[in-house]
């Protein structure tokens, strides 16, 4: 174990809240980079994730969550369970709502909150979105629902308020050492932040159930040094036929679509020209299935 520096603070930070309130937004803002996929829809995030940012004086580890809702399929409880988890052995917890929202008397949140004693920030995001008078009735609304360690409006979007946020956040992190090299970000594997990227652009293109169904595997992740390029074949796993039949379009026009945008990001993460084959393939109702949810990482 690395002796601290006198002075250097370390701790995890958990950030919850309800599905779409901008966890994932405000995940990338802090770093500085984007490590987590984001979309309008709701409950884009499914695992939980980890991001890193170091200063001279703090290293202050962040983990992205699903959002917390009532959930029924066998995925939606895994996502559940990944935010209720990540809230075990964190110095602090951030829990997000959104400005332009009432307070939400009857929040799953809630029940996941009083389970713990770690002291909890409230984050109000959005903030671009209502007029500053507007805060102050909220900011008291939720003061007398429970006890915080901090109340701070932001917007993740626009990035004000983030440096006050964080501020806050430091304070009740420990004195410790620097977990990670300054320079990484988080500790994902490549193949998946590959598969999160491939699955952005399919819930930017998708409507209803069909992003909620979708699974994608990266089954192969081959360099190529003497001509610097990466080629990559990854799945697209769907619930349904019907399911499939969007996915691939006319002529396969949606699939090469979203197999387009997803190489032009996935060059600029990895620096290198990239291949990137797409398959489309129906797994029946996976989601409730264990065993598939496993072998798509789910686990
Ligand atoms: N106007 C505005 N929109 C925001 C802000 N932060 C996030 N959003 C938008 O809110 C939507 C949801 O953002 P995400 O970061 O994916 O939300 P999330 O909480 O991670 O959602 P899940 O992963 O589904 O739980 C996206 O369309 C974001 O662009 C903000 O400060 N202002
Ligand atoms: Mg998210």
């Amino acid at each position: 174990m690395k002796q601290p520096e006198a002075g250097f603070r370390s701790g995890f930070v958990a950030i919850i809240g309800r599905p779409n309130v901008g966890k994932s937004t405000l995940l990338n803002c802090l770093v500085g980079q984007k490590i987590a996929i984001t979309s309008p829809k709701p409950q884009t995030t499914r695992n939980r994730i980890l991001g890193i940012l170091s200063r001279d004086d703090a290293q202050m580890l962040f983990l992205d969550t699903p959002g917390i809702h009532r959930a029924k399929s066998s995925l939606n409880k895994y996502m559940v369970d990944q935010a209720r988890a990540a809230c075990q052995d964190v110095d602090l917890v951030l829990w997000l709502v959104e400005a332009d929202r009432p307070v939400d008397e009857d929040s799953p949140v809630h029940e996941v909150l009083s389970k713990i004693s770690t002291p909890v920030v409230l984050g109000i995001n959005k903030m671009d979105l209502v007029e500053r008078d507007a805060l102050l009735p909220l900011i008291d609304a939720y003061s007398r629902q429970r006890e915080f360690a901090g109340i701070v409006p932001f917007s993740a979007l626009q990035g004000t308020g983030v440096d006050v946020l964080q501020q806050v956040m430091l304070e009740y992190l420990p004195e410790g050492p620097r977990y990670f090299p300054e320079d990484q970000v988080t500790d994902l594997p490549e193949r998946f932040i590959v598969a999160e990227i491939i699955r952005e652009q399919v819930l930017n293109r998708t409507q209803q159930e069909v992003p909620y169904g979708v699974a994608v595997v990266v089954e192969s992740f081959q360099e190529n040094e003497k001509s610097n390029m990466i080629s990559i074949g990854a799945v697209v796993n769907v619930e349904r036929e019907a399911h499939k039949r969007i996915l691939v379009g006319k002529r396969g026009s949606m699939v090469r679509n979203i197999g387009t945008a997803a190489r032009l990001e996935i060059e600029r993460l990895l620096g290198v020209k990239v291949y990137l084959e797409l398959f489309v393939r129906v797994q029946k109702n996976w989601t409730s299935s264990d065993r598939m949810m496993k072998e798509f990482g789910y686990e």
